[in-house]
């Protein structure tokens, strides 16, 4: 029994580290996001239930203890060197002489050319397979000990792949933050009133200085190799053989490396420079090196950089810009954010009159008002950003911007909690920005579950004005449907028949489906289960609402400002008058079914005659709690077919298990 679970645990470390290794380093993820979390949260669980397999190289073990104060110095055992910069053809062209002439040769080596990735650079250590080191290069001499961090970087191994490396490995590479994980973790950080990071190389290297690894483990960093250390064995007689044989051992390379003769360099530098804006991280210039070892010895330094390779750098993509104002746009959600709109500047390839300014923290910080002349930064595409305000070139009559008091499309108030640095539309319902992701949202299947109403049918008629609240859903004829978007008759007809059909509800997805701000579909149904009526629910005082589980002085403060608003109280009145309607809970009519209160139930595997979340919905009616894994507070696993690690968890558990027949006896009338 132990022997299976120490060989299970292995098993799912094993299957991790292959995911990590084919999401990561060969860029082919072999299963998805939902299985991968699955495979983490059941190798968690078995750790946990058991800490005598607890391995330290686990993949749950990346994120450790925090250093007391700092990072420690480390000194590197072969410095860390710098590389020289060419700026034209012309200056890359005098590059390859040098060499030429210093090797005595006829012809120019084989070069090896890569993108020069835009973050910083990194040492990590490996003995005996085994990450032991990670170093930021400092001066070259000496940098900061920053192994915590690194270690949550999903795509740097905590063990070399194979089973032949060498005894001590150091490599050298870049940690990098990838364009569209940057942008999405500004929107996170903006979204939860934190500092945004102007670019992502600030981001990459703010996070990895970081003092917390668990916040550095939420900080979506990448890294690439380009070389090495110290090592106890040579990996190769060439560049691109070290590159090939690391990428070997699982350690990411760019995938961009290539090899050739000048010639062959210098068009793939046009490429590189064509693709730029297309690639998924910044790059600022082609490294270019001689790809033999021998040669590159033979060349040797001069003063702090190798003779043997170069940065052939990009031009600048930043700019002054006079900025000519600061528009407020109001997002999906409600956010709204500043604008910058700026005198056309071209820049990087591209006519730039926009630039982001996140939210007024940041317009504050960088004290920014309309004329001032401003430097514009324009990397990929990310979108451009202000990245300061040429001070001495202010006009006198410049004013700072004010924070407005209401909606710029709905003239709702705003709202800006404590300490926040968004403020959002109190609009919600009735905001013409928020309209498309309301309606979307109450139609969504956890919600009304209108089936056939999606962005695409509601952006049709949202345009032609026909719906602008979710009553007006109800008011739609299968006659105006169709020729919507080549609808034929019948498919007006279904479309009509799932919004009929949606009217009979529960009283948690109606409250759900209103989209208060931060109240889910468990939030609602523990308010609904709560209050078990609208009118007490609508009446209900913040106090009232604080007492319910799970609710806090924030939702309750939003479920208040939401129902306060008159047209949100008449649209729900409306939407009862058109027939929207749920069983009354508060009735203490004898339930069909038995009594599962207490209990802990999962589903796995597949269900035939309902989905799953229909069977969660009514083992929730009959009081159980569903869950989404099985431990030893587990108190019957449903397991249809193709049921996997869970059916076999259960059992080694000794957890009841039932399958789906049984499980529909037991709902019986329900
Ligand atoms: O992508 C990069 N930023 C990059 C940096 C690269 N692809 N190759 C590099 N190669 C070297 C040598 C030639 C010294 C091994 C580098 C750097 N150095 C480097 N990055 C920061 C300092 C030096």
């Amino acid at each position: 029994m132990t022997d299976s679970i120490a060989s299970h645990i292995r098993d799912l470390i094993t299957a991790i580290r292959r995911h990590d290794y084919n999401y990561h380093v060969l860029d082919t993820p072999t299963i998805g996001d939902s299985q991968y979390d699955e495979l983490t949260r059941e190798l968690k669980q078995l750790e946990l239930e058991h800490p005598e397999f607890l391995d330290p190289n686990s993949p749950t073990q990346r994120v450790g203890a925090k250093p007391d104060s700092g990072f420690d110095e480390v000194t590197h055992r072969v410095s860390m060197l710098s590389i020289d910069n060419v700026f034209d053809l012309d200056e890359f062209r005098q590059f390859g002489e040098r060499i030429k002439d210093r090797l005595h040769q006829a012809d120019i080596p084989q070069m090896t050319a890569e993108p020069k990735l835009d973050g910083l650079a990194l040492s990590i250590r490996y003995e005996q397979g085994q990450l032991v080191l990670a170093a930021t290069r400092g001066d070259g001499q000496t940098g900061e000990n920053v192994t915590q961090n690194v270690r949550t970087i999903r795509s740097i191994p905590l063990i070399l792949k194979g089973s032949h490396f060498p005894e001590v490995l150091e490599i050298r590479g870049e940690v990098i933050m990838k364009k569209a994980d940057f942008v999405a973790m500004n929107r996170r950080l903006s979204e939860a009133s934190e500092k945004v990071f102007v670019n992502p190389r600030n981001a990459a290297a703010g996070s990895l200085r970081q003092l917390d690894p668990s916040i550095v483990s939420t900080r979506p960093l990448s890294f690439y190799a380009y070389g090495l250390g110290e090592v106890s064995e040579p990996l190769g007689d060439t560049h691109t053989e070290v590159m090939d044989a690391l990428r070997q051992l699982g350690i990411p390379v760019n995938p961009g490396l290539i090899t050739g003769e000048a010639e062959a360099i210098e068009k793939a530098y046009d490429s590189l420079m064509a693709e730029r804006d297309a690639l998924p991280y910044e790059i600022d210039g082609m490294v270019v090196k001689v790809d033999s070892i021998a040669l590159q010895n033979a060349l040797g330094f001069v003063a702090r950089a190798p003779r043997f390779a170069t940065a052939w750098k990009f031009p600048a993509q930043e700019a002054s810009t006079r900025l000519v104002a600061i528009d407020l746009q109001v997002g999906r959600t409600g956010a709204i954010t500043p604008v910058a709109r700026l005198e056309p500047i071209f820049l990087g390839g591209v006519t730039v009159s926009n630039a982001t300014l996140h939210n007024f923290d940041e317009v504050a910080r960088l004290d920014v008002r309309p004329g001032d002349q401003v430097m514009v930064r324009r990397a990929g595409d990310v979108i451009p950003q202000i990245v300061k305000v040429i001070a001495d070139r202010r006009p006198d009559s410049s004013k700072p911007i004010a924070i407005p008091s209401v909606c710029p499309v709905c003239q709702s108030s705003v709202e800006r909690a404590d300490g926040e640095a968004v403020i959002r539309c109190s609009g919600g319902l009735i905001c013409q920005a928020q309209r498309l992701e309301h309606l979307k949202h109450f139609a969504s299947r956890k919600a009304m579950d209108i089936d056939g109403v999606g962005e695409r049918l509601l952006e049709i008629l949202i345009e032609k004005e026909w719906v602008t609240t979710p009553a007006d859903l109800y008011r739609l004829s299968a006659d105006s449907l169709q020729g919507l978007d080549r609808m034929g008759a019948k498919s007006a007809r279904n479309v009509i028949h799932s919004i009929t059909t949606s009217k009979q509800t529960t009283f948690a997805r109606f409250l759900y489906a209103l989209g208060i701000r931060d109240v889910g579909e468990a939030t609602a149904r523990t308010l609904a289960a709560s209050f078990g009526d609208l009118g007490r629910l609508i009446e209900a005082s913040h106090e009232d609402l604080m007492n319910v589980d799970d609710v806090g002085p924030i939702v309750a403060s939003h479920i208040r400002s939401f129902f306060e608003v008159d047209r949100h109280r008449s649209i729900i009145q409306e939407l009862i008058d058109l027939g929207v309607q749920w069983p009354d809970v508060t009735a203490s009519a004898p339930r069909n079914g038995p009594d599962l209160s207490g209990q802990t139930w999962v589903l796995t595997g597949t269900l035939e005659s309902m989905t799953r979340d229909e069977a969660s919905e009514k083992l929730r009616v009959l009081g159980a709690k569903v869950s989404g894994s099985v431990s030893a507070k587990t108190s019957v696993l449903v397991a249809g077919p193709g049921a996997g690690s869970k059916l076999t968890k259960a059992e080694s558990l000794g957890v009841d298990v039932i399958d789906e027949a049984t499980l529909t006896a037991l709902f019986g009338e329900l």
